[in-house]
C-alpha cells in the first residue's frame, strides 16, 4: 500500500489500451510503474506522474501486483523469460489477448516459477477504459483479485470467473465471437445496398432497427440451447431458411459483390436439413459446431 492507501502497480506496455490502463491508475491515486520495449512511449505517462523503469528487471522489483498488456502472449514471454527467476512472489495479472489455452499455460509457468497468476479479458477499447462502460473479465488466482481489485476496479467493471485462468479468455473470445459475426452482416449489407447506389448513412437506420429486432431472439435460443430443443415456436424453420439462404450469396454475386462472408453458414443449414431437423429453428445449427 502506499501512504494514501493505494495499491501500487507495475504496468508492462505502453501501448493504446496499457497507456489507458496506467491513467486510470494515475487518475484514481494508484502509484504506478511503468515499463515499454519503445522508451519514448513512456514520456506521457511519467508526465502524469508515472515512475518509468528503464528495465524489465527494475519494473517486476518495483512493486508485487504486475499488470502486463502487451500484444499477445509470445510478447509476453518475450518480456518475461529472461527474467523469470525474478518472477517469484510477483502477483502477475495478465491482460494481454488470448486464448484459453495460452493462458492456462501462462498460469502454470507462473506458478512454477512462483508466482501468482490471474488472467483477464478486457471488454473495451482504450477509450472507454476508466468509464462505466468498460468491463473486464477475469480469472486465475482469487488471492490476486482480492489484492489487486481496488486497482482493478479503476479501469471499469469487473467479473471475476473462477479460478480457471482459461475462462475470462474464453468468455473474451466468445463475446468477440459473437461481436465479428454481427460486423460480417453489417459489412455484407451495407456492401450489398452500396452496390445499387444506396448510400450507408441511409441505410443504417434500417439495419439498426433489424437487428434490434433480430436481438430480441438471443434469449430464446439461449433457452433452446440448454434445453437441446430446437423445436421452433416462430415460423422460420431452417428448411425454410436453407431454401431461400442460397438468395444472399447470388444477390451478391449479382451485383458484383464477393460472397465469401456468407458461404460458410449455407453448407451448416443444408446439413442439418438433411439429417432431418429442417422443421426446427435455426440456432440448432449449433450441434455441427461441436467436434
Ligand atoms: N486496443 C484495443 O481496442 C483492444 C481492446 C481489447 C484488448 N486489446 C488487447 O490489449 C492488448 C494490447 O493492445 P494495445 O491496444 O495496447 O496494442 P498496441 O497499441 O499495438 O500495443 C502493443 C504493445 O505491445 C508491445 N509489444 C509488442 N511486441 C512486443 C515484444 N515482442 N516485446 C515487448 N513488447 C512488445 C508494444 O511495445 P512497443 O511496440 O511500443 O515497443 C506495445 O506496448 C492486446 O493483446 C490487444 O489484443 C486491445
Amino acid at each position: 500500500m502506499s501512504e494514501h492507501g493505494k495499491t501500487p502497480v507495475t504496468v508492462l506496455g505502453l501501448g493504446a489500451m496499457g497507456t489507458a490502463l496506467v491513467e486510470a491508475l494515475l487518475a484514481a491515486g494508484h502509484p504506478v510503474t511503468a515499463w515499454n520495449r519503445t522508451a519514448s512511449w513512456a514520456e506521457a505517462v511519467a508526465a502524469q506522474g508515472a515512475s518509468v523503469a528503464s528495465t524489465i528487471s527494475e519494473a517486476l522489483a518495483a512493486n508485487t501486483i504486475v499488470i502486463a498488456c502487451l500484444l499477445d502472449y509470445d510478447s509476453v514471454h518475450e518480456v518475461l523469460d529472461p527474467v523469470a527467476a525474478e518472477l517469484e512472489g510477483r502477483q502477475l495479472i495478465n491482460l494481454t489477448n488470448g486464448t484459453p489455452g495460452q493462458a492456462r499455460e501462462m498460469s502454470a509457468w507462473a506458478e512454477g516459477l512462483g508466482a501468482a497468476y490471474l488472467d483477464g479479458g478486457i471488454m473495451a477499447v482504450p477509450p472507454m477504459i476508466g468509464t462505466p462502460a468498460a468491463f473486464i473479465f477475469y480469472s486465475g488466482s482469487g488471492t490476486v483479485f482480492g489484492h489487486a481489485r481496488t486497482a482493478l476496479d479503476t479501469f471499469g467493471g469487473v467479473n471475476y470467473l473462477g479460478a480457471d485462468p482459461g475462462l475470462a479468455p474464453l468468455h473474451d473470445i466468445a463475446l468477440l465471437s459473437g461481436m465479428y459475426g454481427y460486423f460480417v452482416g453489417v459489412i455484407q449489407a451495407y456492401a450489398l445496398v452500396g452496390s445499387a447506389g444506396v448510400k450507408a448513412r441511409e441505410f443504417a437506420p434500417l439495419l439498426r432497427g433489424w437487428l434490434d429486432a433480430m436481438g430480441g431472439f438471443l434469449e430464446r435460443s439461449a433457452e433452446q440451447i440448454d434445453d437441446g430443443d430446437y423445436v421452433t415456436d416462430v415460423v422460420s424453420n431452417i428448411g425454410m431458411q436453407a431454401a431461400a439462404y442460397p438468395n444472399l450469396a447470388q444477390a451478391a454475386e449479382d451485383q458484383g459483390i464477393s460472397a465469401e462472408l456468407l458461404t460458410p453458414l449455407q453448407s451448416l443449414m443444408d446439413k442439418r436439413v438433411a439429417r432431418g431437423h429442417g422443421a426446427e429453428d435455426l440456432i440448432g445449427v449449433i450441434e455441427l459446431l461441436k467436434k
